[in-house]
């Protein structure tokens, strides 16, 4: 199903008089102090995210999954949903695969029905954290740090499969997540893990083709509670440096101790050129894949702030790969993704307002005070309007949750799916 371009028009106009007071308000607010609210705006229609195929369907905890009615049962339609999601918000441009869940049987026809929505096939996802049907070996012990070859050969041979499909697609990167590590002490040697992972990344490395990229992702803990090999940026640097100009470190919200600074890890990668894709979501306790911006959004704020900088700044590292990597459990995952669209557009509005020559001036002053007060006057700024106007340009709903319930979207997708059809995944 589609949503018409009137239906979008139509439920704006309800709305637009007060978003265009409140757009006036904020516009001569931020030009009196000197910024070029085009500028931003232009910034935020540019700014799209990636959603994983796999959060269009109701998320599975380690103690069962609660499935949503009208979940999209084939990849058709879990591109089809993102491009409801795209024609709503106008943020959420590409769709990031994962194999084996979302082998396309047909990729012409997987290529024309993204092309229609609109959609473009962002980084594409390998797995060997779970067993497949009909496969030789079992990762129960570990993949890419197998101390079995053949074992590590099944997991290399499998992310190869998943680049020729990605870029049978268009795909322009592979991301590597391993759930590689042990349970218990003296389970595994730490040298030789990481010594296999290493050279099994060299592995999959030299078979991207030029214009790829490798993402390689981290993870302290979980499903594995005593080390995992690729534990922290660090390591995931180390590999990303092994591998060569084409490998990068992706930074997870989620996949960090409690409490550790990842805008400084984003800063630090940055600086040094290897920050190739980075994965929202939100955590109160672990790796707990909830909402954008529902538990900690200044957070989210100061890890945007130097998102920002370094993009501005360092031309060394590419344009990082966004997507968003959360799981719904109780939501609707439309409206789930919908919000956290809108947190980290936010998100990034607050921090392409942060006034970076004051700041600059009063860090060299020593001036701690005035640098707080910089990043609360930019954190402190509603920017919905802004967001809203991004989208209104683009073509988007002033308010699209509100619009996404006004049309009854979701009832269309139980018309059409049924109430018990459920979304490949975990
Ligand atoms: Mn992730």
């Amino acid at each position: 199903m589609k949503i018409s371009k009137d239906q979008i028009y139509n439920t704006n106009q309800k709305k637009i008089t007060q978003h265009h007071a409140r757009f006036d308000f904020l516009a001569n607010e931020l030009d009196a102090s000197g910024l070029q609210v085009n500028e931003l705006v232009d910034k935020l229609v540019a700014f799209q995210v990636a959603i994983p195929s796999w959060a269009l369907g109701a998320g599975g905890t380690r103690f069962g999954r609660f499935s949503y009615q009208g979940e999209p049962s084939s990849l058709e339609q879990k591109i089809e949903d993102i491009g409801l999601l795209h024609q709503l918000t106008q943020t959420a441009g590409a769709v990031s695969l994962h194999i084996p869940w979302d082998i396309p049987e047909d990729t012409l026809a997987i290529k024309e029905k993204a092309l229609e929505n609109r959609i473009v096939f962002d980084a594409v996802n390998s797995n060997t954290f779970q067993d497949q049907k009909n496969q030789a070996f079992s990762y129960k012990f570990g993949s890419l740090c197998n101390t079995n070859k053949a074992v590590r050969e099944q997991a290399i041979a499998h992310n190869k499969e998943v680049i020729k499909i990605g870029n049978d697609l268009g795909s322009k990167s592979l991301t590597v997540w391993l759930a590689d590590g042990a349970n218990f002490p003296g389970q595994n040697n730490f040298q030789t893990a990481l010594s296999h992972t290493e050279d099994s990344l060299k592995e999959i490395y030299k078979y991207l083709p030029e214009d790829w990229k490798l993402f390689i992702e981290y993870k302290p803990y979980e499903p594995n509670f005593y080390s995992t090999v690729i534990q922290d940026w660090g390591t995931s640097f180390m590999l990303a440096n092994a591998c060569g100009p084409k490998a990068y470190t992706l930074v997870d919200l989620g996949h960090h101790l409690p409490n550790t600074n990842i805008e400084q890890i984003v800063a630090t990668l940055m600086l040094k050129g290897k920050l190739g894709g980075f994965h929202f979501n939100d955590s109160k306790y672990g790796d707990d894949d909830v909402t954008v911006g529902s538990i900690k959004p200044y957070s989210l704020f100061l890890i945007f702030n130097e998102l920002v900088y370094g993009i501005e700044n360092n031309k060394q590292n590419p344009y990082p790969a966004w997507m968003i990597d959360a799981s719904h459990n109780t939501k609707d995952p439309l409206e789930d993704l919908m919000q956290s669209l809108e947190a980290i557009q936010i998100a990034y509005a607050k921090a392409l307002l942060v006034d970076q020559t004051k700041l600059k001036a009063a860090q060299q002053e020593h001036d701690v005070v005035a640098c707080q007060e910089i990043l609360h006057a930019a954190y402190n700024t509603d920017v919905r309007p802004l967001v809203a106007q991004a989208r209104i340009n683009a073509g988007g709903a002033v308010t699209p949750i509100e619009t996404y319930r006004n049309l009854q979207i979701r009832q269309s997708l139980i018309d059409i799916r049924g109430k018990n059809s459920v979304a490949s995944g975990l």
